[in-house]
């Protein structure tokens, strides 16, 4: 816009308005573009820097990890514009002290067994594959009683919260916070997934139950893939809230995706960002045209917007990803966009 006559910018600055300016960046783009890139992180150089971090870096007070995060080089900070995704390392004997946050954090278990994580007073096992909640807000703590390092994924909505302006932290008094018995409740009360308490107010914000085990996802998903394959991602399952078919958090989406051997599918592109840790097998991706083979224990991170498509490179072995996405938050805001690719060979 050409402002005619003396009003200057200068005059308008000071009273804190402005006009379009030439050099203003485009805020009405046709379409997102994301500064965030793609990236992907392979287990053999993530399994190098964790043994280093485990002898190099002490585990302190006060609520610090010892974490690995994946860090994005397009976004200031975090691994999408919304979420840190973060591989956390924990030595036998080791206590993660107690503390809480508003933003809410998941943890899916890479290696490793016998730590337990406490959240508000239930003391839960940590198995490869389980899923477990920390919603926002809730003590939680983790202790490893094991032999062997137990490594983990984190993810925390850390950059939207602090997007907007909404962070708390507390750390708790003491190192751990006291077990209540029996130490399962939650998972007694709202476990099986095919009832809810009668005569009980229910949370409806985020799932009532705190982990989501291996074994009942994996026999879940086996089962699901016998059925009709998703011309884009073969079998995906979202962990839900059992109480209201929600998502189990409001900022994070959590889901298991089953690739057949072999197969390769269409590309297509969608609003929200993921990251993708492969659970199991070998496979590819390929995102903005680029294709990236990944194989167990490697992460992958996919901006808004941009076309993917994943195959499976065994033509024996199915693979299994598992997703930290932001899409609850698209689907609630009402900004989920999906577009398929036009060309039937991908891009
Ligand atoms: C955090 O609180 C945990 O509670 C893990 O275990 C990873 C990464 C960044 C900030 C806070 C945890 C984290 C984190």
């Amino acid at each position: 816009m050409k402002i005619e006559g003396c009003l200057s910018n200068t005059e308008l600055a000071k009273h804190n308005c402005r006009v379009h300016q030439p050099d203003d960046p485009p805020f009405m783009t046709r379409e997102p573009r994301s500064p965030m890139v793609t990236v992907h992180w392979a287990w053999t150089d993530l399994s190098r820097l964790l043994d280093r971090l485990g002898a190099e870096v002490a585990l302190e007070r006060g609520g610090n990890r010892r974490t690995l995060r994946l860090t994005n080089p397009g976004v200031p900070i975090g691994t999408t514009h919304t979420f840190w995704g973060s591989v956390q390392h924990i030595l036998p004997g080791e206590i993660a002290t107690a503390h809480r946050h508003a933003a809410h954090a998941i943890r899916f278990i890479m290696l490793g067994e016998s730590a337990t994580t406490t959240v508000e007073g239930e003391r839960y096992p940590m198995r490869k594959g389980d899923l477990l909640l920390t919603p926002a807000w809730t003590w939680h703590d983790h202790q490893h009683d094991g032999v062997e390092p137990m490594t983990w994924l984190d993810g925390l909505d850390i950059s939207l919260v602090n997007s907007l302006q909404a962070m708390f932290f507390e750390a708790y008094p003491e190192d751990q916070q006291p077990v209540r018995t029996p130490p399962d409740r939650s998972q007694r009360i709202y476990g099986s997934g095919i009832f809810r308490p009668a005569r009980r107010k229910l949370p409806e914000l985020v799932s009532p139950i705190p982990v989501y085990s291996w074994d009942r996802a994996h026999a879940a998903l086996r089962e699901f893939a016998s059925t009709d394959p998703d011309p884009f991602d073969d079998f995906v399952l979202e962990y839900q809230n059992p109480l209201t078919g929600g998502p189990a958090l409001p900022t994070l989406g959590m889901a298991l995706q089953w690739l057949r051997p072999g197969m390769h599918g269409r590309s297509h592109r969608h609003t929200g960002s993921v990251l993708y840790y492969v659970v199991q097998g070998e496979g590819a991706s390929t995102v903005s045209g680029k294709r990236y083979e990944w194989s167990e224990g490697d992460f992958l991170a996919v901006p808004p917007w941009v076309w993917h498509e994943h195959e499976n490179r065994s033509h024996r072995e199915a693979s299994i990803l598992f997703q930290l996405n932001d899409l609850p938050v698209m689907h609630a805001l009402g900004l989920y966009r999906e577009e398929a690719h036009s060309g039937s060979g991908g891009q």
